[in-house]
């Protein structure tokens, strides 16, 4: 069976994108095609509620799109998965985002999991997420490398070493037994350092890209009954018209 999963991350930076496809095809099944996009316009980098409001009407337009071009199914890429329920009334097909997909992941493997993220005041959107999905008893730690998230993508590798050397602290002194990789630029790094950590280490893109593909597999689709029902229709005026 042949399918187009849609892959949005909601900020602007190219390289991301890159990373983040890459990621997703090493993963992908033989028959899946992966289509990475992100908004055509926005912010470069989410990492604050003020970028988050930006990005999710950016995925709303892509989620949009991806209908168009017959994605049976959409991933949110930033682990803040902004938009995510806007998203789901939007599309037909399912929609998941990356730290949903990670925080279930986790605890399939392990009882408790360490998140280890980029800047500090990125926690707080981790928290609020682990509140609203259910997933607070599950997390043990939260830390950040204290580095932008643009800083994965610059080329020195001095990111991912910090992240290394955050997931080594964590595995000595957390007691939780699995790592979630808390940003859409670290998926590249999960199965390194799940070999070299000797314990799960798990990126929301490769989780959301299985899952999404067992939901089109068992013929899954957003349901369309209650509040997911596609939006409203109204006339929107000015850029967003036409969006819904
Ligand atoms: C993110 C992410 O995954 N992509 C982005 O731009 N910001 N979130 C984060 N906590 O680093």
């Amino acid at each position: 069976m042949s399918q187009l999963i849609q892959v949005i991350n909601p900020n602007t930076s190219h390289a991301m994108i890159r990373s983040i496809g890459e990621a997703a095809r090493a993963v992908a099944a033989p028959g899946t095609e992966i289509v990475a996009v992100c908004p055509s316009q926005g912010v470069p980098s989410i990492e604050s509620h003020f970028d988050e409001a930006i990005a999710a009407v950016g995925v709303l337009e892509q989620i949009k799109h991806g209908k168009a071009q017959g994605a049976q199914g959409h991933i949110i890429a930033c682990f803040g998965d902004p938009g995510l329920l806007a998203a789901r009334e939007l599309a037909t097909g399912p929609v998941v985002g990356i730290a949903e997909a990670a925080f279930h992941t986790a605890t399939l493997v392990a009882t408790r999991f360490t998140i280890v993220t980029t800047l500090p005041r990125t926690l707080i959107i981790a928290r609020h997420l682990l509140q609203q999905y259910g997933f607070e008893h599950h997390c043990a730690a939260l830390h950040a490398i204290d580095l932008p998230v643009l800083a994965l993508e610059d080329g020195s590798g001095l990111a991912q070493e910090k992240v290394r050397a955050r997931c080594l602290q964590a595995k000595r002194e957390d007691g939780s037994g699995a790592i979630v990789l808390g940003c859409g630029g670290m998926a590249g790094l999960a199965q390194s350092l799940t070999q070299e950590l000797g314990m799960p280490v798990i990126d929301g893109v490769s989780a959301a890209v299985k899952l999404v593909e067992s939901l089109i597999a068992l013929r899954l689709n957003t349901s369309k009954h209650g509040d997911l029902d596609y939006p409203i229709k109204k006339e929107l005026s000015g850029a967003f018209h036409g969006l819904n």
